[in-house]
């Protein structure tokens, strides 16, 4: 059944297109989405009952131990994602210095606490008097950095940082699919010298500064509305020309296509290709983000959406090859 569905339905309102266009190779098919931090600070062994919460750098030492907290607030995430597959999460924070016989990793942890920006200290998540200089916190928001408890105790990810670097990304892709399924909570992350005990750190710019620590999304699929995303209706995509909705009812395309009738890749939006008539996902070398399979005519390919079961197929058709079909 390897067939564009949607080469019937040009057929059937008399578009089919002669052209036939391969796939744009090396275009990007994810877009990305970047989040600035909503809250930073830096923890520290000997001021264990102070806050830095407003300073703008964030510190990692090994002696005396510093550590930098970073979250980013759940309801962005979940507006940023927007329902699309994560492909990737990116943890990235701007180096401020290193120290200059730094020669050690850096470890982003999963924080297990829930934490404030202006309470967090050393020895409490939320010291709710963060300027008396004694500890202001039940043992439901305390924790122990000493003991190394409220963080997860296998990093996420280790980077190496070093003098004149630029930036540090981490990758934490398995702990923002995790925040977004619920099976963790989102409290973000602890940034720490690997080997702590010989002196010595990278310290980053904090929000505060004005170049906040990120977190680079790259999805899967298209934003909503754009080509590729799902669609009941044309009025459900939008925003670039022609825009069109190859619906499920109309083009067996699970969730729908979000699309425009195309001759060549100037009249689709960038990172999509015309094909076959119709702006579609490309696939890169073959493959598709999830949520999204690669549809090879021979002579074309584009990145459609998968179905797993006949349950996800409307209109009494079966899930054949990743596809919508009708028996038959
Ligand atoms: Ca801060
Ligand atoms: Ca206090």
């Amino acid at each position: 059944m390897n067939k564009l569905m949607w080469m019937k339905a040009h057929a059937q309102r008399g578009l089919v297109s002669a052209a036939l266009i391969t796939a744009v190779a090396g275009q990007a098919q994810a877009q990305d989405a970047t989040l600035n931090a909503d809250a930073d600070t830096t923890v520290k062994e000997f001021s264990p009952v102070s806050n830095f919460g407003k300073d703008t750098a964030l510190r990692t030492n090994g002696l005396p131990r510093e550590r930098t907290l970073v979250r980013f607030d759940q309801s962005k995430l979940v507006a940023a994602v927007s329902s699309r597959p994560v492909i990737s999460a990116s943890l990235e924070l701007t180096v401020q210095d290193v120290s200059l016989l730094f020669a050690n990793n850096i470890a982003a942890h999963r924080v297990s606490k829930a934490w404030t920006e202006t309470g967090a200290t050393w020895s409490c998540a939320n010291d709710t008097t963060p300027t008396n200089l004694v500890n202001n916190c039940t043992t439901a928001n305390a924790w122990s950095m000493t003991l190394g408890t409220g963080y997860a105790s296998t990093p996420s990810n280790t980077q190496r940082v070093t003098r004149g670097q630029t930036v540090v990304k981490f990758d934490v892709t398995a702990d923002v699919k995790a925040f977004l399924s619920g099976s963790q909570v989102n409290n973000g992350w602890l940034l720490k010298v690997v080997l702590e005990g010989p002196p010595g750190g990278a310290n980053f710019r904090a929000r505060e500064s004005g170049v906040a620590p990120r977190l680079v999304l790259d999805l899967g699929g298209s934003a909503p509305g754009q080509v590729g995303a799902p669609c009941t209706s044309d009025a459900g995509c939008g925003g670039y020309a022609n825009a069109t909705c190859f619906t499920e009812a109309e083009f067996a395309i699970p969730g729908g296509y979000c699309s425009a009738y195309c001759t060549d890749n100037s009249q689709c939006p960038s990172s999509t290709a015309c094909v076959q008539g119709a702006c579609a996902l490309p696939c890169n070398n073959g493959t598709c983000g999830a949520g999204y399979f690669c549809l090879d005519t021979g002579s074309a390919q584009a990145c459609l959406p998968t179905c797993s079961s006949d349950a996800d197929c409307t209109g009494g058709r079966s899930c054949e090859n990743n596809n919508c079909v009708t028996p038959g």
